[in-house]
């Protein structure tokens, strides 16, 4: 494309199950952010769209874990979502939710729209039905193996492991999310998009077209899909949570998360030009708009397959300019996990680190999974923040700031001849913009964030050589220099650092007093003469960035090893109902409040204690296997429950004339079944009786 006279730019709307994560923001958010922002500085005219993703299984999922109504649950996670873009600095136009009336009405018509045209094919088969749970299955709904990399968790839409898209039925050994059950088949209709139809143009638009300049991992998984062929993909669900589907036997039925969530990026920026008072249409129709999508892998065939299938179909739309989809961030060396609590979350975060958003920006950007997936680990968090935000960037801008108001009282001072390294540091020092700038619009957002550090680099080696501290005994003519010099620096630091490091930039913008009208645009970096000229007074120093402790970082692996742990119990397989007795069979059993009176280890053995129990009509003798988790003193004195009407049986040469009931918690600790409070009895109702 020629120079675009505009940009539309999305991020991924995110499913309001749950608050968005450091993953999130490393693979979608911090990127799209960046880039806007560069736009912006430079004088583009660009729209930066975004939402909530309010439809979908994942959402009514987690209603019915939480007994609440899918409303709720999009209620509050939209409002927590929205608050952690703003919070990090992510400078959307608008953000929406497909909740909103003007989404509803955006995809009902372009749904129609496409039914009108004939762009459907409308078609009864079977499809996977749960008996138990009076549903169809489609989506999240259901798991089973991944008929292409035997991935074991693949989903009815869709693969994460491979990215392959899905329909339920091609699921082997599928198994309903909400039951366990096996499925069964039933007819119902539905309206599918025929991908197969636009393949020769998604061929010649993709693979023939000027898409070589798409990320190798885009460009790839898109070509692979392709090159195995297209198929017609069901567009509608038989759901009562979403967008109901508007047309002819459509009752019943909502339109599939994955039709009406990309519209979702249409209706925003409606939205944001009825409030701005602009027209949205050009921002995605006419063709000198450049549009691009940030999303995370796992959605490219939505934005490079699917959704442009759409966007043709329908015929009044442009598309994508690129997808410039990252891989997946880890964490400590695991996949990132809502389900096993394995994250950050950007609330905690900043409840941890207030006001340090920049260092999360900075490091997710320093390893952003660009192109394979990458590891966040808290040691690189504290190193890049100790080594380079510290101790490059801020050592940097604190001497610069020091040293002026020390000797000039706040000043810029007036140069006098520039030496060579003074010419050759201004002259790399513009050079900078457009090294960046190159980056990041080739969407390369570490490389861009490390030159933007390179120039901090040359600021501090600059000073270092050049050593005012010593100059000035000798030399006050040469110090002016070196400081208005370096001055420079820290002015186009200022300006530079905006996308990436947004708080730091304003911050470092009010110590050096260039927020009010004399703010130097991106490409005056390198244009004009002098970014703070003589005589222009900047602040007082203030930090801006500060040291991370180790036991600031220790605190962290303490909380993810303790999320392991939770979950490691609560991951372990629940043994499964025995089979059922009768009332009859209940009532044999003769329970009683009994207390243990004594108590002693059983020699030789780890488990057993030998414990005399009051039943309350007599003495006896029990054997309870509890030695590993009580000591002999624990339990005496001990009011205890006690199957009184076992046979007795001898253990380890002891006759056993009962059993003290005990149950197990979720971390795996064995309880009393306690006569005296109602907790314990609780555990033993969640997690079945263990007899000991
Ligand atoms: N909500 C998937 C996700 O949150 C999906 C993206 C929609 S973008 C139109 O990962
Ligand atoms: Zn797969």
């Amino acid at each position: 494309m020629s120079k675009p006279k505009r940009y539309t730019v999305t991020a991924a709307l995110p499913y309001t199950n749950g608050p968005i994560h450091i993953g999130h923001l490393a693979g979608v958010y911090v990127p799209a952010d960046i880039y806007v922002r560069y736009l912006r500085l430079t004088g583009h005219d660009v729209v930066f769209i975004g939402g909530s993703d309010e439809h979908g299984v994942p959402i009514t999922i987690k209603a019915k874990n939480e007994g609440v109504s899918p409303q709720d649950i999009v209620d509050k996670y939209h409002a927590i979502i929205k608050k952690s873009f703003e919070d990090f600095g992510i400078t959307y136009d608008n953000y929406s939710r497909t909740s909103a009336q003007v989404h509803h009405d955006t995809a009902s018509e372009f749904f129609k729209t496409l039914n009108e045209k004939g762009e459907f094919i409308e078609e009864t088969s079977e499809q996977l039905y749960d008996e138990k749970a009076n549903q169809f299955l489609a989506d999240r709904f259901v798991v089973g193996t991944c008929p292409k990399c035997g991935n074991e968790e693949a989903y009815g839409d869709q693969c994460e492991k491979c990215g392959t898209s899905l329909n339920a039925t091609d699921l082997i050994h599928p198994k309903s999310v909400l039951t366990g059950n096996v499925p069964t088949l039933k007819e119902t209709k539905h309206w599918y998009l025929p991908l197969d139809k636009h393949e020769a143009f998604l061929k010649e638009w993709i693979l023939k077209g000027h898409k070589k300049d798409w990320k190798p991992n885009v460009y790839g998984q898109v070509k692979s899909w392709i090159d195995d062929g297209l198929r017609p993909r069901a567009v509608t669900r038989d759901l009562d949570w979403g967008i109901p589907v508007p047309a002819q036997g459509g009752e019943g039925k909502v339109l599939y998360v994955w039709f009406d969530a990309p519209i979702g990026y249409i209706s925003s920026t409606k939205e944001w030009a009825a409030r701005e008072g602009k027209d949205w249409e050009p921002y995605w129709k006419d063709k000198d708009t450049k549009l691009v999508h940030f999303i995370g892998k796992d959605n490219i065939v939505f934005h490079c397959i699917i959704f442009p299938a759409m966007l043709k179909a329908e015929g009044s739309y442009i598309l994508p300019e690129n997808v410039p989809a990252n891989e997946f961030l880890n964490l400590e060396g695991h996949k990132l996990s809502t389900s096993k609590n394995w994250a950050v979350w950007l609330p905690e975060y900043l409840e941890e680190f207030p006001d340090q958003q920049d260092v999360l920006r900075y490091v997710l950007t320093a390893n952003a999974p660009e192109t394979k997936d990458n590891d966040f680990t808290w040691k690189d968090f504290q190193a890049r923040n100790n080594n380079e935000l510290v101790a490059i960037f801020g050592n940097f801008i604190n001497r610069v700031v020091v040293l002026t108001n020390k000797y000039y009282e706040g000043m810029v001072p007036k140069p006098s001849e520039l030496l060579e390294v003074d010419q050759n540091t201004l002259a790399a020092l513009k050079a900078y913009p457009d090294v960046i700038a190159s980056s990041i619009e080739r969407y390369r957002f570490r490389e861009a964030g490390q030159e933007l550090m390179n120039l901090a680099r040359l600021g501090n080696k600059y000073l270092a050589d050049a050593e005012p501290w010593k100059v000035i005994k000798e030399d006050e003519e040469r110090t002016k220099t070196i400081m208005y010099v370096a001055l420079q620096i820290a002015s186009a630091l200022a300006t530079l650092s905006e996308p990436f490091l947004p708080f730091t930039s304003t911050k470092l913008k009010d110590i050096l007093k260039i927020n009010f009208g004399v703010e130097t645009s991106w490409n005056e970096v390198s244009t004009k003469e002098a970014l703070l000229p003589a005589g222009h007074t900047i602040g007082e120093a203030k930090l801006l960035f500060s040291k991370i402790e180790d036991e600031t970082i220790q605190k962290q692996l303490d909380k993810l090893e303790a999320n392991k742990k939770a979950n490691e119990a609560a991951n372990k397989t629940l043994t499964p109902q025995k089979e059922t007795i009768t009332f009859e069979d209940f009532t044999k059993l003769d329970m009683r409040v009994g207390t243990i009176i004594a108590a002693e280890k059983m020699p030789k053995t780890k488990k057993l204690l030998v414990l005399k129990v009051d039943t309350g009509i007599d003495v006896r003798t029990i054997v309870s296997g509890i030695a590993e988790c009580y000591s002999a003193e624990d339990v005496i004195g001990k009011r205890v429950t006690v199957l009184i009407n076992l046979a007795p049986r001898p253990l380890r040469g002891v006759e056993s004339e009962g059993m003290i009931l005990m149950t197990e918690t979720p971390e795996g600790h064995l309880v009393f079944v306690n006569p005296d409070t109602s907790t314990s009895f609780n555990h033993s109702v969640a997690n079945g009786l263990q007899i000991s």
